[in-house]
Order: C-alpha cells, then structure tokens, then sequence
C-alpha cells in the first residue's frame, strides 16, 4: 500500500529539493510506494503545476500519483504523513508579532483540515516559522490526533552543529554523534555540546577527550554555540535568501528517523514537553529524542549543569512568549 504525504509550501524552495527525495524512497522507505499531495495558495497554482510536470519527468518507480491543489481539505484527505513547510514569509516593515500573527492563523486552519481529513495516525512535521509555535498552534486545532504526532523541525540546526563538530575535529561528519539542540528554532536555541561523541569503530570517545585543548572546550561554550544560532542569518546573508538545500535535507532525516527509528544514536526533535527537565509541560520544544516503532521518547536523566540551565530556560522563556502573542492573536 502506497503511503499518502503532503506538502505544504509546494511551490516554494524547500519543497523544490524536498520532493524529489520523498518521490525517490529516502524517507519512507526504498521500496516504499508513495502517493504525493502538494498544497499552495491559489496564485501559485500555475507554478505548481509546473512542478508537477517535473515531477511526472522523473520518471521515478515509487512515485504512484502526484495531486496540486490549494484547498487544504484536498491536501490533507486521508494523509499518513504531512510536512508543513509553506508559511507567510516575513514582508519588509513586518513585526515579528505580526508575523507570527499571520502564521498562526494559517497553521489554526491547517489544524482544522488535518482534524478533518487526515489519518488519525498522521505524522506531522512543521518545518514553517515559527515552527515550534506553529506546530503548537496546529496540533491544539486538531483535537482527535494525537500532540505526540506533531512535531517541529530542529534537525538542521543539530545538523549544522554536528557538522561544525566535525570540521573542528577532521573526522567525517557521521562519527559525531549525540549533540543536542534544546528549545526553539530561533537565536536562542541552545546548541549543547556536552554529551557529543565521536565514533572511533566500537569506542565512544567524548569530542573533549578527543580535542583535550582547553581552547576548544572554551569554543564550543562561545563561538560554536553562537555560530550555530546565528547560521541562518548567515546563510541568508550570503546567499539572498533563506536555508533550502540543507532545510529540505534536515526535513527529511527528521521525517525518516521517525518513521523507521532512530537506532543507536539521539537526534533532536520539536516535540510537546510533558515538563522533562523542568520545562513547562505544553511547550513545544526542542529535546533529544530516539524512536523506535514511531514512537518518540525523549531521552532522561541527562546532568543539567549551571550553564546548561540557564540556556535552555532563556530558550523556553522566549517559546512561552510567542505562545503568549500567539493566543492573543487568535482570540483577535
Ligand atoms: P518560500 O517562500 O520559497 O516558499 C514558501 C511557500 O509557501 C510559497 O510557495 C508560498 O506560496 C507557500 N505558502 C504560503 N502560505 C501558504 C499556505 N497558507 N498554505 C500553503 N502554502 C503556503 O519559502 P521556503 O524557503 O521554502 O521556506 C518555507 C518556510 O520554512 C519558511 O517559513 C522558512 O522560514 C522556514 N524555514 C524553517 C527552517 C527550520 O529549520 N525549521 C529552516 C529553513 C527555513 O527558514
């Protein structure tokens, strides 16, 4: 049986680099067939098709059927998995309320059509900013499904950080492992490299036994965890426009760990906190998770130093206040 997924912002840069690798099997599976939904706004409908064109051009053996539309009700009928990746882009002038205004009204109603039409397994993953407020606002809207099936993207910013790691410490990217990301995708997100190790064959060695320099455990306090907050400005910066590559890449690892587990090793997930480690319950935030039979658990019992605290409280302060303007902007 085909798996049935849909994508918001489909017409956007994201989806451009995102759809492909669903198409090809690098989420669901390799032999997996899929049946793909693709949603926009009406003014992006031609566009859209365009895509579809390609899509059809691919050619591909797992690709069963392609479907555009701008009606959400459509997107979301009877969807096994959604990445919401389409959102109101900031506008020149904008404030961040007004922003986070726009898209929590967007994600209330796409809460309303997942409610109606989607699995009542349905994965959810919010990649569109604010994603954590996002994904909050749209899991409240859909009643009937479970808030354990929605999350929020922070695998790119693990990504970036394992990356950087690696740089640091000329090993290849995928023999570090472990490094955590805790609360929002935002500047305030905290890269912690505590628990980071890197992988030498059957022996797990921690990146600061690997580097004993006392200058990199200073920089992994400093510059590594603001260069890793700050990296999408600097993308943006260099590039004239936001993350897409490595955001559609990050999308799909996020999605793939979810559905077929995560073995041996943590990655980072926007999830509900249930008040693990003494975040407020209700928050979506971001923790270090595993998962096996699609069920995520976030990993406990981890030390939380001084440092630590402090971070990851700055980072859900600033969560409980978006939280805050959100619920004002929907009672508006
Ligand atoms: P684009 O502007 O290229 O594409 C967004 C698409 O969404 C557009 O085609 C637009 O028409 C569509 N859209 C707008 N409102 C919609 C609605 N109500 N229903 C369906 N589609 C709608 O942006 P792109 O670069 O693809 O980025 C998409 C989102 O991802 C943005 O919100 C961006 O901020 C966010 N990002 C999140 C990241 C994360 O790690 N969580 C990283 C990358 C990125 O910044």
């Amino acid at each position: 049986m085909a798996v049935k997924v849909c994508i918001t912002g489909a017409a956007g840069q994201i989806a451009y680099s995102l759809i492909p690798s669903v198409a090809k099997g690098e989420v669901f599976g390799a032999k997996q067939p899929v049946i793909m939904t693709l949603l926009d706004i009406p003014p992006m409908m031609k566009v859209l098709e365009g895509v579809k064109m390609e899509m059809v051009d691919l050619a591909l053996p797992l690709l069963q059927e392609v479907i555009v539309t701008d009606d959400p009700l459509v997107a979301f009928d009877n969807v096994d998995a959604a990445f919401l990746v389409g959102a109101m882009p900031r506008k020149e002038g904008m404030e961040r309320k007004d922003l986070l205004a726009a898209n929590v009204k967007i994600f209330q109603a796409q809460g309303d059509a997942l409610e109606k039409k989607a699995k009542k397994d349905v994965k959810v993953l919010v990649v569109g900013n604010p994603a954590n407020t996002n994904a909050a606002i749209c899991s409240k809207n859909a009643k009937s499904i479970s808030p354990a099936n929605f999350s929020c993207l922070t695998r790119l910013d693990q990504n970036r950080a394992q990356a950087q790691i690696a740089e640091k410490l000329k090993v290849p990217v995928p023999t570090v492992k472990n490094v955590i990301i805790w609360g929002n995708h935002s500047s305030t997100q905290f890269p912690d490299s505590r628990f980071a190790i890197v992988e030498k064959g059957a022996e797990k060695v921690p990146i600061t036994t690997v580097n004993k320099d006392p200058a990199f455990a200073e920089y992994l306090k400093t510059d590594f965890i603001k260069s890793v907050q700050q990296r999408g400005a600097s993308v943006i910066k260099a590039r004239g426009l936001s993350s897409a590559m490595s955001a559609a890449n990050a999308s799909v690892d996020h999605m793939r760990d979810w559905w077929q587990g995560t073995k041996d090793r943590w990655v980072s997930m926007g999830v509900f906190s249930n008040g693990e480690y003494g975040i407020p319950a209700g928050l979506m935030y971001s923790f270090p998770v595993t998962v096996a039979n699609k069920k995520v658990t976030i990993v406990e019992g981890l030390d939380i130093n001084d440092f630590a605290r402090e971070k990851m409280d700055l980072t859900a302060k600033e969560l409980k206040d978006e939280k805050a303007m959100a619920d004002s902007a929907l009672e508006q």
